[in-house]
């Protein structure tokens, strides 16, 4: 059988998904078992209301909530459940996805919504923020978020060789 989901990846419409991608394979790097959801908050309220119910009776530890323009799903997940919900703005083309960034950020004391910068960052970071909150009580997730930060210095590291070596300077 398959081991039961921590983290639900939720986004608001099919058009998010290439965003949310991003989270994906940050889970899947990880291993960290995952599931997918396209809820509206606005589109398919009730199907949202109820997935926020059960989350925690089915094991979830932490939701990540993608959506765009009037960006309400993830204060409405938070809204419905004590689980952690981390929020990403989509992209748009109108406002340059500010629209969904203020929509997500601005929450009313009281209901927190962690929310990350706009797009495959903001997506990327969503992924890492739930590895972090599970690792807290996860040994091995610990451990691989401590690999993962020495491999992100190593690559700064040979970056800097390169600059180095293109323009000619003494290191620091
Ligand atoms: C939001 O409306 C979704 O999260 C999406 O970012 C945006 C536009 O949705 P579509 O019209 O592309 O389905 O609810």
């Amino acid at each position: 059988m398959s081991e039961e989901s921590k983290v639900a990846v939720v986004m608001g419409s099919e058009s998010d998904s290439s965003v949310m991608e991003a989270a994906v394979e940050v889970l899947e790097e990880f291993g960290v078992p995952f599931e997918l959801c396209v809820l509206s908050a606005h589109r398919s309220p009730q199907a949202t209301h109820d997935f926020a119910a059960k989350a925690e009776q089915r094991g979830l530890k932490v939701l990540i909530a993608g959506a765009g323009g009037a960006a309400h799903l993830a204060g409405v997940l938070a809204s419905l459940t004590t689980l952690p919900v981390i929020g990403v703005p989509m992209p748009t083309d109108r406002m340059g996805g500010m629209d969904s960034l203020l929509s997500t950020v601005q929450m009313p004391a009281g209901v927190p919504v962690a929310t990350m910068g706009i797009g495959k960052s903001g997506a990327q970071n969503a992924a890492l923020l739930a590895v972090q909150i599970l690792a807290l009580t996860d040994e091995a997730l610990h451990g691989a978020l401590q690999d993962y930060r020495s491999r992100m210095a190593e690559a700064v590291r040979q970056d800097e060789e390169r600059v180095r070596r293109s323009l000619r300077g003494r290191s620091c």
